[in-house]
């Protein structure tokens, strides 16, 4: 069997710092767990990336620190200062993640961002050509190394190389919007594989690429000028047996036994009891990086308009949103968190009651077993990104309910979720009076349609799992062999087959 190499900007957090808190910011994204598991059980597999440390000179920056962490080995360095600045918090965070979500007011273009993101590309390849073997499946991840591929490419790998893209693809509209954007899409058909979450990003994506490449599309493969690369669908999923009720939501052995799971469990009641304000309040709970694509201020909105057109549901509902930190050096996501917090002052100081408070609010990343009993406890999920790749909490949230009496999940049509999750509560983001009627109509809902539709969302979670995923995108990569033309070169380049 091929090793498998993963690519991606970030690796997994270093390990947590307390029973609950996992720090201020941390990769809580929902690719780290997603990777980690693909990963596990593939002998001399190997995961590379950015340490999320900064390094204090361009010679610390070139220097690979391997550790290993739950079974997976890992290679990672830091970024120079530099680097951070203008690739990280620069070209990706404020060129391409805004492009790639469809929000083009919040563009910001600087050349020298552009140059820094062309320079990590090549530190990246640098690092990883001493690293690769001859039947190594190269898998990168994201937006952050779209032109690795071509880099890989020029430094002479011959070998498979496959894309995922965790955000959505953009129309062609947005997708110009980019500075360079037939380069990034000609860096693109350098993998023999790309892979998206849903159909609509692979529809985008194939558009995109006839009208600017002049590709030719068959339904399964993009051909052009000889090179031919699978262009697919993959929705990743998540490990469902881990928020399972009854999962073994203690801490990771080694961490204090069973004492400390114990604690572990009282801290949770105790603070769930808090949450609801002491009383038995039906609990709404939305959990998110804080991210203007998740939609949080206009979810308070929506919050806020649930509480005044229903007056019966105040004191006995309470809605809880938990939000991790993120990006947090970036000015656009500091007004984000103003914005956040500003309204839901206001809300709470304007509809509170001595022994009620509409919403509460957690800034902060939590572990997976308190994340998983505040899902379990929340009898409404309210998951409304403006625009999301796929949005793992939504299929989190599923997997954590009691099948005997399960909470309802609510999902915004924007979600790439949506597409697969089709018995959630579908409602538009962008509008607040959609949103406060599905919560009405999630908080009245029978228990029987409670049961008939959770069990449809489960069986789809469990069918589509993070594992699920792995295996179709590694199965496509390994079977890329033939329809590649640089597959077939052995030591020495062949021209390209025009047989695709
Ligand atoms: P994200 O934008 O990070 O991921 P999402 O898919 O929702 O979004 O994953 C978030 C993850 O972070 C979940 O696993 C959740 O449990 C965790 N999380 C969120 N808030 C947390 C908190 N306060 N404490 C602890 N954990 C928290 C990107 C794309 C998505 C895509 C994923 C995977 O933007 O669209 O679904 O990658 O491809």
């Amino acid at each position: 069997m091929s090793r498998l190499i993963v690519v991606s900007n970030r690796l997994p957090a270093p390990p947590a710092t307390g029973p609950h808190l996992v720090g201020r910011e941390t990769t809580v994204g929902g690719l780290a767990a997603a990777i980690l598991g693909a990963l596990q059980g593939r002998a001399g597999s190997l995961w590379v990336g950015w340490n999320g440390r900064t390094a204090a000179s361009g010679r610390a920056a070139g220097t690979l620190l391997h550790h290993r962490r739950e079974g997976v080995d890992l290679a990672s360095f830091p970024l120079t200062s530099a680097e951070l600045d203008g690739y990280y918090h620069g070209f990706c965070n404020q060129t391409l993640w805004p492009v790639l979500h469809c929000f083009q007011g919040r563009v910001r273009t600087r050349l020298r961002d552009e140059a820094a993101y062309d320079a990590v590309q090549g530190r990246f390849a640098d690092l990883l050509m001493p690293m690769l073997r001859r039947d190594d499946l190269v898998w990168v991840h994201d937006y952050h190394l779209i032109p690795l591929g071509r880099e890989l490419r020029r430094r002479g790998w011959r070998g498979r190389i496959g894309f995922f893209l965790h955000t959505p693809f953009p129309p062609l509209e947005l997708w110009e919007v980019l500075p360079r954007p037939r380069g990034m899409l000609e860096a693109l058909f350098e993998y023999d594989v790309v892979g998206f979450h849903v159909q609509g990003f692979l529809d985008n994506y194939v558009y995109c690429t006839r009208r600017l490449l002049g590709a030719d599309w068959d339904g399964r493969r993009l051909a052009q000028a000889g090179r031919a690369q699978i262009a697919s669908v993959y929705p990743v999923g998540i490990d469902p047996d881990a928020w399972r009720p009854h999962a073994g939501h203690g801490p990771a052995a080694g961490d204090g036994g069973e004492d400390a799971a114990a604690r572990v469990g009282e801290a949770s009641v105790a603070n769930l009891k808090v949450l609801r304000g002491l009383q038995d309040r039906r609990m709404i709970l939305g959990v998110d990086r804080l991210d203007y694509t998740k939609g949080i201020p206009q979810r308070l909105q929506a919050v806020e308009r649930f509480f005044r057109r229903r007056p019966e549901w105040r004191r006995r509902a309470v809605y809880v949103q938990v939000a991790s930190p993120s990006r947090v050096q970036i000015p656009e996501y500091a007004e984000q968190r103003r914005r956040i917090e500003a309204t839901l002052g206001r809300v709470n100081g304007e509809l509170s009651e001595p022994d009620w408070t509409p919403i509460r609010y957690l800034y902060r990343a939590y572990d997976r077993p308190l994340l998983a009993r505040l899902y379990r406890e929340a009898d409404v999920g309210l998951v409304t990104p403006l625009r999301d790749g796929m949005n793992l909490v939504a299929k989190e949230y599923v997997a954590a309910q009691d099948p005997a009496d399960p909470g309802v999940l609510i999902l915004s049509h924007t979600a790439g979720a949506a597409q697969q999750l089709k018995d959630a509560v579908l409602v538009n983001a962008f509008v607040p009076a959609d949103v406060a009627e599905g919560i009405a109509f999630a908080l009245e809902m029978p228990l029987a349609e409670r049961q008939r539709r959770h069990g449809r969302l489960l069986a789809t979670v469990v069918d589509s799992t993070a594992e699920v995923w792995a295996d179709r995108f590694v199965n496509d990569l390994e079977r890329a062999v033939a329809a590649s033309p640089y597959q077939v070169a052995g030591p020495e380049f062949v021209p390209p087959s025009t047989q695709i």
